[in-house]
Order: C-alpha cells, then sequence, then structure tokens
C-alpha cells in the first residue's frame, strides 16, 4: 500500500509528466539556457517545476520547499525537494533517460520520495520502513558479490566541475569491474542500483535535488549509501558512493584515493 504522501507525490509527478513527454516529442522547439558551461536549463524544466510546485502547494501550504529552477520556499520544518528533469542534458538530445524527482526531508533526513520516467512509464518510489518499488514490484540491490561481475555507474564532471581525481578512480574501478556506465541523470542512476540494474555508483559534486529520493531507494532495496571513503553520508554531503552490502568495502577500498 502506498502511503498518502507517495500517492500525493504520484498526483503532481504524473499531471507534470504529461508536460514533460510533449516537450520530448518536440525537442527542437525547445528554449534552451546555459546556466553554466554545460549545465542547461529548458522552458520545459521551468514549465514541469511549476506544475509540480501548483499540485503539491495544495496540499501541503506550510511546508518549504528546495528546487532546482525556483530556489528556495520557507515554511515549517517539513521540507519537498525538487528536480522537474533530472537528466536535462538527455531531454535535450532526445535521450529518453530522464526523471521528475521529488523527496520529502524531516529533521534532515529523506523519509518519502518518488522518481519518475514517464517516457518509460517507470515510477519509482520508497518511504522509510516501506521498502521500495517501481510500478508495483518491489526491489532489491543486486546480489553480485565480484567486482569483476559487475556494472558500475558514474558521472563525469562536466564545464567547470571538479576533475580532481576522477581519472584515477575511473582507472581502478575499470581494471577491476565489469565496465562503467555513465547515464546522465543520478536520480536514475540510484534508482537502478536500487534495481539491481547497477551494482554501484558513485559521483562527487551532486545537488541534493539529484539524489535525494534515490539515497532513500537504495537503502529501502537493502543497498548501502556512504561517501566514497566509507564514512556516513548525510544530507548535507555532495558526494556519494551506492553500492550492494556485499562490493561496498571493496568500492571503498579503490575510490579513496587521497
Ligand atoms: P540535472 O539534469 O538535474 O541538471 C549528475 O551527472 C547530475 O548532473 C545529473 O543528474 C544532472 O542533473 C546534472 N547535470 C547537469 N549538467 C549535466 C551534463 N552536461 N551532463 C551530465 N549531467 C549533468
Ligand atoms: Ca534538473
Amino acid at each position: 500500500m502506498q502511503p498518502a504522501v507517495i500517492n500525493i507525490f504520484e498526483k503532481a509527478a504524473k499531471k507534470a509528466g504529461r508536460i514533460l513527454i510533449r516537450d520530448f516529442g518536440e525537442v527542437e522547439n525547445l528554449q534552451i539556457q546555459s546556466k553554466s558551461i554545460g549545465d542547461f536549463v529548458t522552458n520545459a524544466d521551468i514549465k514541469v517545476e511549476k506544475s509540480i510546485i501548483e499540485t503539491l502547494k495544495y496540499y501541503y501550504p506550510d511546508y518549504s520547499y528546495i528546487t532546482e529552477e525556483s530556489g528556495t520556499i520557507k515554511g515549517d520544518e517539513n521540507t519537498i525537494i525538487i528536480d522537474p528533469i533530472d537528466g536535462t542534458s538527455n531531454f535535450i538530445h532526445g535521450i529518453p533517460h530522464v526523471s521528475l524527482v521529488i523527496a520529502k526531508m524531516t529533521a534532515n533526513e529523506i523519509t518519502d520520495g518518488i522518481i519518475y520516467n514517464p517516457i518509460l512509464n517507470e515510477f519509482f518510489w520508497a518511504s522509510k520502513g516501506q521498502g521500495a518499488w517501481c510500478n508495483n514490484r518491489r526491489l532489491r540491490v543486486s546480489n553480485r558479490k565480484i567486482l569483476s561481475d559487475c556494472l558500475i555507474g558514474t558521472g563525469l564532471p562536466f564545464g567547470d566541475g571538479i576533475y580532481k581525481d576522477y581519472l584515477l578512480e575511473i582507472d581502478e574501478i575499470l581494471k577491476v569491474s565489469a565496465g562503467i556506465r555513465r547515464l546522465g541523470s543520478a536520480g536514475l542512476d540510484l534508482a537502478y542500483v536500487a534495481s539491481g540494474k547497477l551494482d554501484g555508483f558513485w559521483e562527487k559534486d551532486l545537488n541534493l535535488w539529484d539524489i535525494s529520493t534515490g539515497i532513500l531507494l537504495v537503502t529501502e532495496a537493502g543497498g548501502k549509501i556512504s561517501k566514497l571513503n566509507g564514512s556516513k553520508w548525510t544530507t548535507k554531503d555532495r558526494d556519494i558512493l551506492a553500492s550492494n552490502n556485499y562490493l561496498h568495502n571493496d568500492l571503498v577500498g579503490k575510490l579513496s584515493l587521497q
């Protein structure tokens, strides 16, 4: 049974998802602006976010909101975090690996969240203690134990991002794994770890709206989240490592380079 908050997030995401699908069919007409080198926002991001906020404000008028495109709206101690399109670069290029992300955070803990890819019609949700789900199927992280069998996701820096150590990290993982994937949507990468498709994922310098729901999906699917050096991840951290429990220490060993 989906909790009430997930039903409301689903309603907001599916309504806004129709806007995203319509614009995905006409990417050649998109108005695109650059926030910084390689970091783009389209009129679709803005419209999708407006629609999500409008639906959620009806149910949660007093909450605080942290959003990628409209900034922060101050309210009570409950916070809703919104990324209208995670994977905007994919969207602009007509690659259907995109999603809407909505999460609820209270006392600096993510308690509920959804990730919705309207193009592939994949609806992921997780609530603390209620498991991780996709289209009514319960999710479990993979049970692969040996890195040489494993696919590991990552996100490469772009524009003026932080490149230090990235090539070393990639070198370490490439040598011991079955391969690396750079899919372009950190939220969906984490959903794929929760689904057992990717066995692990790491990335640096992320925003909370990229990974809010994803971290809950992974832990509710039986996986582990930490910083790259294995220490506890908090909602203030921008670097993340996610994997099943068998692989986590091995990945920390490969990624703790300093
Ligand atoms: P966004 O689409 O919401 O901006 C991790 O790679 C994150 O970086 C992605 O989830 C994506 O979130 C963001 N990002 C921004 N610009 C990017 C780019 N040029 N290539 C890949 N990811 C980008
Ligand atoms: Ca985004």
